[in-house]
């Protein structure tokens, strides 16, 4: 899954992609360096990112999605909002990437009147505070409950179980080390039963670990991102979101080999 961001604030690639052409592109060449989707974002949920107002992440994302749709490239929408999420599927996304797991009241009643596939992403809390101070008694445990909950309610709603992908949320009201956990018990997640769907690309953890003095910069942080992405690989995790994508499919490559 490749990541585009048409915000003005993501951590890593905000402000890059604001023209329809510049997204165009982005996504071609991302296309063609293989991801299978497209994930777009019109709303930063990095650390301490302020909630978008509707209008405006609308206008970010609808267009964009309907001219990549237009050109066959599959899109999934990365949106919090029912309403981005009903707009951007009339412009032919084929996936709603939820990182609230199903937080707003009208995206459960919504999606079940839909075919598309849901991911339902773990966040403690809400992006403003998230990273303040997380806590949990047991995060794998707490993490794995959460999301079967939120399935189940879909499920519940008349979504269909095979259209449901779940995701941990890297990074998203976690720690370093609850985000190391979870990366090290992948394997009870994947016995859900449920496609998995991880995200590490660029995110801070990564800078931290990799740091000595002070955090990594983004642009070094690429070869954690790879590593964690072979242990959420041979784990059994479906599909990995990032932002760079010809190097993500090399290493899916690589692992699939058996000569
Ligand atoms: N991470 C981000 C956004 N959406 N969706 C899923 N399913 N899983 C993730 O790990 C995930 C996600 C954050 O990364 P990014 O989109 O690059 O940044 P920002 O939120 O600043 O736009």
């Amino acid at each position: 899954m490749g990541v585009l961001n048409v915000t003005p604030d993501s951590f890593s690639d905000g402000g890059r992609y604001a023209t329809l052409d510049a997204a165009l592109a982005r996504a071609e060449a991302m296309m063609s360096e293989g991801a299978d989707i497209i994930d777009v974002g019109g709303e930063s949920t990095r650390p301490g990112a302020e909630p978008v107002p509707l209008a405006e992440e609308l206008r970010r994302a609808i267009p964009v999605v309907e001219t990549l749709a237009g050109r066959g490239i599959p899109v999934s929408i990365d949106t919090r909002k029912a309403e981005v999420a009903r707009q951007a599927v009339r412009a032919g996304a084929r996936m709603v990437n939820d990182v609230s797991a199903l937080g707003d009241p009208e995206m459960l009643p919504y999606l079940a009147t839909t075919e598309v596939s849901v991911c339902l992403m773990h966040m403690k809390g809400t992006p403003e505070t998230m990273q303040l101070n997380p806590d949990y008694a047991d995060v794998v445990k707490e993490v794995r409950a959460a999301l079967l909950a939120a399935a189940r309610r879909a499920e519940g709603a008349g979504v269909a179980r095979k259209r449901i992908w779940l995701d941990p949320g890297f990074g998203f009201g976690k720690s370093v080390r609850h985000n190391m956990a979870l990366l090290a018990h992948l394997p009870e997640l994947v016995a859900t039963g449920y496609p998995i769907l991880l995200g590490v690309s660029r995110k801070s953890t990564l800078g931290g670990l990799l740091g000595k003095t002070e955090p990594a910069p983004i642009e070094a942080r690429q070869p954690a991102a790879l590593a964690f992405q072979a242990v959420a690989q041979a784990a059994g995790v479906r599909m990995i979101r990032t932002h760079d994508v010809a190097e993500t499919r090399r290493v899916v490559e690589l692992l699939a080999r058996r000569d």
